[in-house]
């Protein structure tokens, strides 16, 4: 994949916002690169909300260009066609995945160099390295782990494409991408901005 997908990598579910789609289409107008729908917690949609929202999503994604992929939902993901899907350690494997939809992207959680090496040898093509910083948007989150494992990730591969994840905002993007990472994936620092245009532009 382009590793320049991995920007300015967004990440929300309805429960992120109380205006969604709305906060969704202003990070697209933005620029954000990427949009990653993960509909999960108390309060998520169900059912044909769910896929409703889903497709709204995706719709308003198509209209900047801007892949969409879907957080741990295979079936839905191939359903509407998503651009791809994201997986955790505990998630669908990502071969199952790949056999049903090669041509899609796969990215996958990781957080140690064993579950790096092995999403790279399923056939993952990216990775989200993280909790970075303390996150109060995952509640399993693992304890922050720094940029140290980043370092030493993209020592390791220099080429693969990886994102970091987790309490990343304006005041600290550049040391993640200074330590590695081809983009950021957030979610709060934008669905909570009284200004997305401007933070997206400080994230960059
Ligand atoms: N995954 P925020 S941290 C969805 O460590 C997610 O794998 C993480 O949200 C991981 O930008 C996280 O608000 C939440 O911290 C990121």
């Amino acid at each position: 994949m382009n590793r320049n997908v991995l920007g300015v990598y967004f990440i929300m579910g309805s429960q992120n916002s109380t205006e969604p789609l709305e906060t969704l289409e202003k990070a697209l107008q933005a620029g954000i690169t990427c949009f990653q729908l993960r509909e999960k917690g108390e309060g998520r949609l169900k059912g044909a909300a769910y896929e409703n929202f889903a497709m709204a999503c995706q719709k308003l994604c198509k209209a900047y260009h801007v892949p969409f992929i879907v957080n741990d939902d295979v079936e839905l993901a191939l359903k509407i066609e998503a651009d791809g899907i994201h997986v955790g350690q505990d998630d669908t494997a990502i071969t199952e995945f790949r056999s049903l939809a090669k041509d899609k992207i796969v990215g996958v959680s990781v957080h140690n160099e064993q579950e790096l090496a092995f999403a790279i040898q399923q056939g993952a093509d990216y990775v989200g390295i993280g909790p970075i910083y303390s996150t109060k948007s995952k509640s399993d989150a693992k304890p922050p782990a720094g940029l140290d494992f980043l370092i030493r990730a993209r020592r390791q591969y220099s080429d693969f494409p990886i994102v970091g994840i987790g309490g990343i905002d304006e005041s600290n993007a550049r040391h993640v991408r200074l330590s590695g990472a081809d983009g950021v994936a957030v979610i709060s620092v934008i669905c909570e901005s009284p200004d997305i245009k401007n933070t997206i532009k400080n994230l960059g």
